[in-house]
């Protein structure tokens, strides 16, 4: 029998639905875990998607590539994000090793877009991971993408992507430089901040 494109998608957001799932429930054991253990919890908020098939599609033609499930597949990431907003710099790198640890899923690669941000300004860690689905006696394993970052980076992501979003076709240069202070700024910001938390843990001890 032959599987239909149509069949094929179905197929597809149902994996990435039962991966999307199981991603979330072992974060939310490590993250409890951590703070069970460390008496302190680093994480502001989460929030998970499944990328809009709208989105999918346009991520593959920037990528010059032919809009099919297959290619929707092997090229696509991101189809599946987690983003974990912290307090303060050191729980990033804390909540990244943390997941770096875990048996439940196998690294792929990692772009620490703090150290190296890109020429937009934006700062994240990203990490993309396999997440291992059982069907059956078949595992499977689904690229998932989990972001990592602080208030402040958030802050000036959401920021930027809504102008990007609202004019796409016409950022004035004056914007991309202003948005690229801003994201300098940002990271003076995230400096001090994780000073002043360095001193009071300091005091504390
Ligand atoms: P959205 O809205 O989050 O779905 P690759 O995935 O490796 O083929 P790509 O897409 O360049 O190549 O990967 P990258 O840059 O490591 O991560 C892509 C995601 O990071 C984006 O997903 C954004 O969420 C975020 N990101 C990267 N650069 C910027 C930026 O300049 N500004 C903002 N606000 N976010 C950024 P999507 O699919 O583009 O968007």
């Amino acid at each position: 029998m032959k599987i239909t494109e149509d069949e094929q998608y179905k197929e597809m957001m149902l994996k990435y639905n039962f991966a999307m799932q199981r991603l979330e429930t072992e974060l939310n054991i490590l993250l409890k875990e951590y703070e069970y253990k460390k008496g302190y919890n680093p994480v502001e908020h989460i929030k998970t998607r499944i990328k809009s098939i709208d989105s999918a599609t346009k991520k593959l033609k920037d990528k010059n590539c032919e809009v099919t499930v297959d290619n929707l597949i092997r090229k696509v990431y991101d189809m599946i994000g987690v983003r974990i907003v912290c307090s303060f710099l050191s729980d990033v790198y804390d909540i990244v090793d943390l997941i770096k640890s875990t048996k439940q899923f196998i690294i792929k690669r990692e772009n620490n877009y703090i150290d190296n941000p890109k020429s937009s300004g934006y700062r994240s860690y990203h990490l993309i991971v396999l997440v291992p689905i059982y069907l059956g006696e078949i595992v499977e394993y689904i690229e998932a993408e989990i972001q990592v970052r602080t208030v402040a980076m958030d802050c000036w992501a959401s920021l930027d992507h809504k102008l990007r979003y609202k004019f796409p076709n016409c950022i004035p240069k004056e914007v991309t430089e202003g948005l690229l202070e801003c994201s300098k700024d940002i990271d003076k910001l995230d400096l001090k901040m994780q000073s002043l938390y360095n001193i009071l843990r300091e005091y504390n001890n």
